[in-house]
């Protein structure tokens, strides 16, 4: 009975101890997402864009690397670059790195998420989750929201004059 208490009372101890010891491994991503939003899509369009924000609120450097998502195969990071007067996109090798402090846009004609094989037309208004994938915090969950065809901004941001152009007069 005895050895049995001490058991006890050294399991309980470890208890204790544990939730200092991985405190800091079990907080949440210094990365804060805000203002995601994606285009409708064409029916039968094979890509789709996903824009927002990211503001890292932690003491390290982290990339955004990638993601994934159920409406589409795969989720890649996308640059905008000019090639002989042509602009063009491609894959960011390495991902998109986020100082300290900063905060780092993905927008039209400048870096974007890249949603590769489609699976279904993007409807305005509607909404669908992307799991974001940082090299160093890992993956964190994100709702976008889908907007007009047209639409240069996210909602709450700067009016897109295209979004407003409903008539057709
Ligand atoms: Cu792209």
């Amino acid at each position: 009975m005895r050895s049995t208490s001490l058991l006890t009372a050294a399991a309980l101890f470890l208890l204790a101890q544990a939730p200092t010891a991985f405190a800091q491994q079990a907080a949440p991503g210094p990365i804060e997402v805000t203002q995601a939003w994606s285009r409708a899509t064409p029916g039968g369009a094979p890509v789709g864009a996903g824009y927002l924000a990211l503001t890292n609120r932690g003491a390290e450097a982290d990339r955004l690397i990638g993601g994934s998502t159920e409406i589409a195969g795969r989720i890649e990071v996308h640059e905008m670059s000019m090639d002989n007067g042509v602009m063009k996109m491609r894959e960011l090798a390495g991902g998109l790195e986020v100082k300290p402090g900063q905060t780092v846009a993905l927008k039209p004609g400048g870096h974007h998420l890249m949603l590769m094989g489609l699976k279904r037309g993007l409807k305005e208004g509607e909404r669908f989750k992307v799991q974001l994938e940082f090299a160093k915090s890992g993956k964190t969950e994100v709702e976008f929201v889908v907007q007009g065809m047209g639409a240069s901004a996210a909602p709450g941001a700067a009016p897109s004059p295209a979004g407003r152009n409903h008539h057709h007069h």
